[in-house]
């Protein structure tokens, strides 16, 4: 434990002698089986991957620590991403960790609070938009085209190499791949990352089979459902608030290579499976990442059957990223004088 994804996973990344080691304890994350709702939807055995469980509190960890390890090995001395907020905590986190320069571009106002607050405690240069994510990242790509700075987005093929490491985790624990994964979409790049892990760990003979991959975008940025670029995507998930997807076509690939398929949630069907996964299982994920229970919800419900079958839902970043979402949905809070009589009673022991 604790030795990150490079130590761990070495042989399957594209690692020379001149890539530093670099570990924020980053992997080696929870594979938590349900208590309630896997029974609930008839699924055989039901895990969430707890990926809120890496060090700045998303799966983007994973990807950065590999991005960030080639960019030094390439002598590179900034890095840049456009985001819509877990990305760029993971590279202000890692690129100080590192003292590289590291630059956010990311849309005025559409970040959640915590993420936001991530960016600034680590460091980042933040240039704030008045525009969307797709919007940040055009303009990321042109100003990598000018400058000398490294871009960390998903679009950096060393991303995904070290996402695909989460893949790897869920074979080591269950001893072979699961039936179904579900996984929220937005950039598109994890379920790519994903699917390469998994494919690459079957070739290695570590796996007998490969999951039918199960991706859900928000319905209001829904691009690759639709088939075209959302203008003004939206949605309460603002992970995924994304209409052009860097990664459209291997995340099609990945869902129809697989079996599986790319659908999308809507935004009351991610808020109440967010508020599932909290008070029925414990575990407190950003809305985005429950886009992945709501998918299996929509599809129990749609006639899918699980039973006898291994499911994993990915949770892919924390909660606490969000507390204003999680502070909307609060239920009855009671405020009384602070004395044993009043809380007695308004707690109906009185
Ligand atoms: C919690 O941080 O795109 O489909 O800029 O933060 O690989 O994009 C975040 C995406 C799912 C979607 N869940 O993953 C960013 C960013 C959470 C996320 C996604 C994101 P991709």
């Amino acid at each position: 434990m604790g030795r990150g994804v490079i130590l761990n996973y070495r042989e399957f990344l594209p690692c020379t002698d001149a890539t530093p080691v670099i570990n924020l304890g980053e992997g080696d994350t929870p594979l938590v089986a349900s208590v309630s709702l896997g029974g609930q939807l008839g699924c055989g055995e039901l895990y969430f991957k707890l990926e809120g469980c890496n060090p700045t509190g998303s799966f983007k960890d994973r990807g950065m620590v590999f991005a960030v390890a080639k960019a030094i090995e390439s002598g590179s001395k900034a890095i840049i991403c456009a985001s819509t907020g877990n990305t760029s905590a993971s590279a202000a986190a890692y690129g100080a960790r590192c003292g590289l320069d590291v630059i956010v571009i990311v849309p005025e106002g559409k970040i959640a609070r915590g993420k936001f607050a991530q960016a600034i405690a680590y460091g980042a240069n933040i240039v704030n938009i008045q525009g969307n994510f797709d919007d940040a990242l055009k303009i990321v790509l042109a100003l990598c085209e000018k400058h000398p700075v490294s871009l960390v987005n998903s679009i950096n093929p060393f991303r995904i190499e070290g996402q695909k490491t989460a893949s790897f985790e869920i074979i080591d624990v269950l001893g072979d791949a699961p039936d179904y994964l579900f996984i929220p979409v937005g950039n598109a790049g994890n379920i790519t990352a994903y699917w390469k892990g998994f494919v690459e760990y079957h070739r290695a003979g570590k796996s007998t089979k490969k999951p039918r991959m199960m991706g859900f975008e928000a319905e209001g940025a829904a691009p690759i459902v639709k088939g075209y670029p959302v203008k003004e995507p939206k949605t309460v998930a603002s992970a995924i608030r994304i209409g052009n997807p860097a990664s459209w076509k291997s995340a099609v690939s990945a869902a129809a290579e697989s079996g599986g398929l790319i659908d999308c949630v809507t935004d009351d069907e991610i808020l109440e499976s967010y508020q599932l996964l909290s008070t029925r299982e414990g575990i407190f994920g950003e809305p985005a990442s429950a886009a992945s229970l709501a998918g299996l919800i929509k599809m129990k419900n749609t006639g899918m059957d699980f039973s006898g079958k291994k499911v994993v839902c990915v949770i892919t970043g924390t909660g606490l990223k969000d507390p204003e979402t999680a502070l909307a949905n609060s239920r009855s809070i009671i405020n009384v004088p602070g004395d044993l009589a009043s809380v007695e009673k308004a707690l109906g022991w009185g």
